[in-house]
């Protein structure tokens, strides 16, 4: 399976600095060269005393994403499911104005918010590469948020309390939704399966639209991504963590 290789230190360095101010830089330590780290989906390598807490829900597709992030990443990040623990729920909803699913709960109390957050973050704390800069890989991951937001805002149109959710935005997310399958379909048609942010969040973004955009049929005419997402089904977290239905 492919590997992105980390970064040199000093470019990851100039990427940080160049998205936050200034701040200390911490040498990252050993890295995790093995390949064992991404094949073998059941071991978590234990890299340090974090004691982080995702706070997810099974069915929460950007949740899904922070997820595979925190099991690819080598730390070792507590998993804690909100939907079947109230407690867990009301720790979520205190800790910070979002109250959105996921949550990443660190050690001094901070709780990030938004999936591409928290990626981010647990890719800079990782021994693990989770994060390709390439262009194209940051494309994907673009693609497979747009994805991901398209089908999460019309099936919260099509449940519409109201009971009248607007043609007009259901048309719009819809071919917004379309053009993603067939962007996904011409980058990842042929591609072997492999794991970073990016591969992740294309998965989890076609994963939930099994389940919430199931009339879409995005399989239908589109053979060389279902090969790929299928490569990817086959890796046992990808697996453990899409959505029931
Ligand atoms: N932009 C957020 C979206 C997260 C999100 O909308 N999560 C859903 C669950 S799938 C949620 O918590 N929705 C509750 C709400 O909107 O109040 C992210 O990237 O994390």
């Amino acid at each position: 399976m492919n590997r992105i290789p980390r970064l040199p230190a000093t470019s990851r360095t100039h990427f940080l600095l160049a998205l936050s101010p200034p701040r200390s830089i911490v040498p990252r330590g050993n890295t995790i060269n093995s390949a064992a780290a991404w094949s073998g989906a059941t071991q978590h390598w234990i890299s340090g005393e974090t004691t982080m807490k995702l706070l997810h829900a099974q069915n929460s597709p950007y949740a899904r994403r922070a997820r595979l992030a925190a099991r690819f990443s080598g730390l070792k990040i507590e998993e804690l499911d909100v939907s079947k623990d109230p407690a867990t729920r009301k720790v979520l909803d205190g800790a910070g104005p979002s109250a959105k699913i996921p949550g990443l709960l660190l050690d001094d109390g901070t709780c990030l918010c938004e999936t591409l957050i928290i990626g981010r973050y647990i890719d800079a704390q990782s021994p693990n590469s989770l994060m390709d800069y390439a262009p194209k890989s940051l494309e994907l991951e673009g693609i497979a948020s747009v994805l991901m937001d398209a089908t999460y805002k019309r099936i919260k149109e099509r449940l519409a309390e109201d009971g009248a959710p607007s043609p007009t935005v259901l048309k719009t997310e819809t071919d917004r939704i379309t053009r993603c399958y067939d962007a996904l379909d011409a980058r990842l048609s042929g591609q072997s399966a492999s794991f970073n942010l990016a591969t992740i969040a294309a998965v989890s973004a076609l994963g939930y639209a099994d389940w919430r955009g199931a009339d879409d049929n995005w399989r239908e005419g589109r053979d060389g991504l279902t090969a790929w997402y299928d490569a990817m089904m086959e890796n046992k977290d990808i697996a453990e963590t899409a959505p029931i239905f």
